[in-house]
C-alpha cells in the first residue's frame, strides 16, 4: 500500500510494479522458441505471443495515449489484441505479430511509458490519482503473467521453467484445528481508499455476516482424494444439476492434469510427472467439483462476503485490513505469491500470514472458488471503462478470491476479485469450505 503519496514514492512504486510484471513476461517467453510461442497449446487459451502483444497494446492505449496524450504508435493493432473483439478460440488464426516483433513492441512501449510516468501528475484526475493508471497497467500485465503460466501448464513437452519447491509446512496440518469460527456481525467489505483497487472492489460498504465455521486451510489433495475414493464423482446427489450434466458430458473423474497409476494418483506439472502430494491444496478443479466436494463433506462453499470477512476483518478494531496480516503488500514471508514457487505450498505453511480469525493461506497458493456470482457492489461505478469488469457481471461467472502462487504481488490482496465460468479448470483454482453455526448444513439451491 502507498503509505505516503509523495509523487516520487508513487512513481517509484509504479515503476517497480511495471518492472516486476515485465520480468515475468520475459521469463515466461524467453524459454520457448518461435514455434512454441505461436502454437495453440490448448483450445482453451491463446498462443503466448498473443498475450505478449496484447500486454504491449494495452500499455500503449492506457499509458501512452490515455495518460500521456500521445499519438497512437501502433493503432492498427488495437482490433487484433482487443479481448472483447477477439474470441479466444480464433486468436491463433489471426495475423499476429511474430514473437520478435511482439518483444520489440513491448520494449518500445515501455520506454515511452516510463517517460510518461516521469512527467505524470499523481493527483488531479481519477486516472492519475496516486498513480492509479500505472498500477492498473502493472496489474493487467501481472494477471496475464498468470494466464501465461497457465498456458505453460497446458503445454506438452519437457520442462522449461524451474523454481525451488516451497518447503515443508511450518505447522504440521494435524496440529491445526480443522476449522475456525467467524462470529456473527458486520464488517467492511471492499475499499474506497486503496489507491490501486480496481472498480469492482469499490466502494467500501458494510455487510452483516451470520456466524460460520471456516476451513483453517484450503482443501488438500489428501482430503480431495477421499472424495474421489468415496465415489464422489459418481454420486449425482453431491452435484449441482448443471455440474452433474457437465461431469457426465466431459467425463470428469479427477482434477485436471491428474492421472491414475494403479493405486496412486500422478499429476503432470510444468513438464514433469510426479505423485500427487497429499498435503498441498488441491488445484485445477472447477467450481462444480468444488461445490460437489463441499456437499459430500456436509458443507458448502463460502459466499464472497464470508471469505472477505475471514480474510480482512479485525475484531479488535472493527477495521478491515487490506490483507489477512495487515496493510503490507503480499511478500514471500506472508504468502506463496508471485511465481517464486511453481506450485502451492503445503497446508499449514505461512503462519505469519494467518488472519485474525485463525485461518491461514487465504492469500496465495490457490485461488478459492466462492458461491457468489460476480456482480457490482452497492454504489459500483465502472472505471475507467465498462469493459474492465461490468460487462462480466451476471450469473454466468463465480467469484474467486485470494490469488495463487502464480499471482503477482501487486494484484494479490484481500479485496481483489477474480471471476470465471464454473466449468473452468486450467486456472490455478482450489477452494475451502464453510458450514453454518446453527442447524444443518445449507444446500445450494438447485
Ligand atoms: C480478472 C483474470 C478474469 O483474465 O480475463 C486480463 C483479467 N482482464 N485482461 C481475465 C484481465 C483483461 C481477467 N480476469
Ligand atoms: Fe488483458
Amino acid at each position: 500500500i502507498i503509505a505516503e503519496s509523495r509523487p516520487q514514492t508513487v512513481k517509484v512504486r509504479a515503476a517497480q510494479a511495471l518492472d516486476a510484471a515485465r520480468r515475468h513476461t520475459l521469463t515466461l517467453t524467453e524459454c520457448l522458441d518461435e514455434h512454441e510461442l505461436t502454437a495453440r497449446h490448448s483450445p482453451l487459451v491463446p498462443p503466448l505471443v498473443w498475450d505478449m502483444a496484447h500486454i504491449a497494446n494495452q500499455e500503449e492505449i492506457w499509458l501512452l495515449r490515455e495518460a500521456g496524450g500521445r499519438p497512437a504508435l501502433r493503432g492498427e493493432l488495437d482490433m487484433l489484441y482487443n479481448t472483447v473483439e477477439q474470441p479466444w478460440a480464433t486468436r491463433a488464426e489471426l495475423p499476429l505479430l511474430s514473437p520478435d516483433a511482439a518483444r520489440a513492441y513491448l520494449g518500445q512501449v515501455r520506454i515511452h511509458a516510463l517517460e510518461v510516468l516521469s512527467d505524470a501528475p499523481v493527483t488531479g484526475s481519477p486516472l492519475f490519482q496516486d498513480g492509479f493508471v500505472f498500477g492498473m497497467v502493472a496489474q493487467h500485465e501481472q494477471q496475464h503473467d498468470e494466464t501465461m503460466l497457465a498456458t505453460h501448464q497446458l503445454r506438452h513437452g519437457p520442462a522449461v521453467l524451474h523454481a525451488p519447491p516451497p518447503g515443508p509446512a511450518a505447522t504440521p496440518v494435524h496440529r491445526l484445528p480443522g476449522e475456525v469460527l467467524v462470529p456473527a456481525g458486520e464488517f467492511i467489505m471492499g475499499t474506497s481508499t486503496d489507491p490501486w483497487a480496481l472498480d469492482n472492489e469499490r466502494p467500501a460498504h458494510t455487510v452483516d455476516v451470520p456466524a460460520f465455521w471456516l476451513d483453517t486451510t484450503p482443501v488438500s489433495n489428501a482430503a480431495y482424494q477421499e472424495f474421489i475414493a468415496d465415489g464422489g464423482y459418481a454420486e449425482p446427489l453431491w452435484w449441482h444439476p448443471e455440474g452433474w450434466k457437465h461431469r457426465q458430458h466431459v467425463g470428469l473423474e479427477a482434477p485436471l492434469f491428474w492421472q491414475r497409476d494403479g493405486d496412486t494418483w500422478l499429476r503432470r506439472r510444468f513438464g514433469r510427472t510426479e505423485e500427487v502430494p497429499p498435503d498441498e491444496p488441491v488445484v485445477h478443479v472447477c467450481w462444480y467439483e468444488a461445490d460437489a466436494y463441499a456437499r459430500w463433506a456436509g458443507r458448502r462453499l463460502p459466499a464472497e462476503a464470508e471469505w472477505e470477512k475471514a480474510a480482512r476483518h479485525d475484531p479488535a478494531t472493527g477495521r478491515s485490513w487490506r490483507n489477512p496480516w495487515g496493510e503490507w503488500e503480499a511478500d514471500s514471508w506472508h504468502a506463496n505469491v508471485g511465481q517464486h514457487h511453481l506450485q502451492p505450498a503445503p497446508v499449514g505453511s505461512y503462519p505469519i500470514g494467518t488472519a485474525p480469525c485463525g485461518a491461514g493461506q487465504l492469500l496465495g497458493d490457490v485461488w478459492e472458488w466462492t458461491s457468489s456470482d460476480f456482480t457490482g457492489y452497492p454504489g459500483f461505478r465502472a472505471f475507467p471503462h465498462r469493459e474492465h469488469s461490468e460487462v462480466f457481471f451476471g450469473p454466468q461467472c463465480n467469484v474467486l478470491r485470494g490469488g495463487s502462487f502464480a499471482t503477482g504481488p501487486t494484484v494479490c490482496r484481500a479485496t481483489f476479485r477474480n471471476w470465471d465460468f464454473p466449468v473452468r479448470r486450467q486456472i490455478f483454482a482450489g477452494f475451502r469450505t464453510v458450514r453454518d453455526v446453527d442447524g444443518a448444513p445449507r444446500m445450494r439451491a438447485a
